[in-house]
């Protein structure tokens, strides 16, 4: 990297300080509300990792997308998230953005922060957000996509099937590995034979970055170096940020597994004490500017937190609603591109059925049959549930050869049915 883009402005370093301290503090009421037992479900920490979601997130735009994991939060408020949701979602309550019926992280806001919902499957968001990418592509949209993964998610399917299917289709996507030394009690040497877990990108033909995840600044320039790379369509780009994860797993797991002195030496590295101590030192944060900084978000998570003790449960009736989706779909389309150019098929066969709205199949596109019988009712049926029913108007039942002349005939009037002819000789 050059070393303007190894460039951060003051304003930008008091934006990256500052919510690195929101995440932390928000997660610190988080771990009292637990306590109190006021969380529904479990609480992970990312205590330690501040630096790799917001340093991460911040070198993205409003348009780029991001979908988070356990330990992202910090993400989700960069994005724009409030508290008061991460509060009212952690509590189950009826005010929160799943009005109370999914717990921590799992909610997105696909119209306007641009966060798809985590997936509790390791590794699945990979294909998801390349699908995403892809699909901003084909809006003529210049997107970024980005999302995390730990250390131990990088061993499953899901991981190298995601990043193979990116690099070859060069999708705008930056995935970050955060490599914090543990999944659950496994320490990553006894997961695999490499030392560094960029290295797996090597294999996909991907561009990678190894950076220390608790360093907020080099976060931040290496993700921003990755968007620009992607945004010029050099995509997809993996950053391993290596880090560690200063809790156990979740709330219940002392992590008595994890030796001390590892605790010892990267409590000396805690990311958000040493950017403070860099900030000072380089004049930017005084200590009126902290206190304003604190003031401010306190004043935040004290109206959050109240709203959220103070909030109902969600009416037992709502577990019956919404199950299934009924009528149509609340995500319209948004064409950058003319509709003709990018709307399929162009294709030289002739569509032989529609489907419209939610995918209804539409049984008038069938010719009537001629005659009644089983086979009739059974289309309709199966017209009903969008699945056209063989014995109605089947192109290949036409076409296949009857043992008559009249039917070798038509047969040859009709398209080819050559693998199935070849296999009655
Ligand atoms: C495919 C899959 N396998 C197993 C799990 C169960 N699981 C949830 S978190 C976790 C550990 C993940 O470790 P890592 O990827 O290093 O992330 P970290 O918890 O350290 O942030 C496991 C095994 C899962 N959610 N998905
Ligand atoms: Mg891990």
């Amino acid at each position: 990297m050059t070393e303007a883009a190894k460039t951060v402005t003051p304003e930008q370093q008091l934006d990256l300080y500052r919510y690195m301290l929101l995440d932390r503090i928000v997660e610190e009421t988080m771990t009292k509300l637990f306590r109190q037992n006021k969380i529904v479900g479990g609480l992970y920490s990312s205590l330690g990792q501040e630096a790799i979601s917001v340093g991460t997130t911040y070198a993205l735009e409003q348009r780029d997308w991001i979908a988070p994991m356990i330990r992202n939060i910090g993400g989700l408020l960069v994005k724009g998230v409030r508290p008061r949701d991460i509060f009212t979602q952690h509590m189950a309550r009826y005010t929160s953005p799943t009005l109370g019926k999914d717990g921590t992280s799992h909610f997105g806001d696909l119209k306007n922060l641009h966060i798809v919902s985590p997936i509790s499957m390791l590794g699945d968001l990979i294909p998801v957000m390349t699908g995403v990418a892809m699909a901003g592509r084909y809006l003529g949209q210049n997107i970024v996509t980005l999302t995390w993964i730990g250390d131990g998610g990088t061993s499953t399917g899901a991981f190298h099937e995601g990043l193979n299917l990116a690099a070859q289709q060069r999708a705008s996507l930056v995935l970050v590995i955060e490599n914090n030394q543990w999944a659950y009690s496994t320490p990553v040497s006894r997961q695999v034979p490499i030392e560094h877990l960029a290295d797996r990108a090597k294999a996909y033909g991907c561009r990678a970055f190894i950076v220390d995840g608790n360093d907020v600044e080099a976060v931040f320039t290496t993700a921003r170096e990755a968007v620009r790379l992607c945004r010029a369509g050099q995509g997809p780009v993996v950053i391993e940020a290596k880090t560690m994860r200063m809790r156990g797993h979740a709330q219940h797991d002392p992590a008595e597994y994890v030796p001390k002195e590892m605790f010892d030496y990267w409590k000396q590295r805690d990311p958000i004490e040493s950017y403070e101590r860099k900030l000072v030192a380089a004049g930017v944060l005084t200590g009126k500017i902290k206190k304003e900084i604190l003031d401010a978000i306190n004043a935040v998570i004290e109206e959050d937190r109240a709203f959220a003790e103070n909030s109902p449960f969600p009416p037992p009736e709502l577990a019956e609603t919404p199950v299934y989706h009924e009528g149509p779909l609340p995500i319209e389309p948004q064409w950058k591109r003319p509709v003709a150019e990018v709307t399929p098929p162009r294709s030289s066969v002739k569509s032989e059925w529609n489907v419209s709205g939610d995918g209804d199949f539409q049984a008038d596109a069938i010719e009537p049959a001629t005659s009644k019988s089983p086979g009739d009712a059974a289309a309709s049926v199966g017209a009903r549930h969008g699945v056209p029913h063989k014995s109605a108007a089947d192109p290949l039942k036409n076409a296949t050869p009857k043992r008559n002349g009249a039917g070798r005939a038509s047969a040859k009037r009709a398209s080819k049915p050559a693998v199935r002819s070849r296999g009655r000789k």
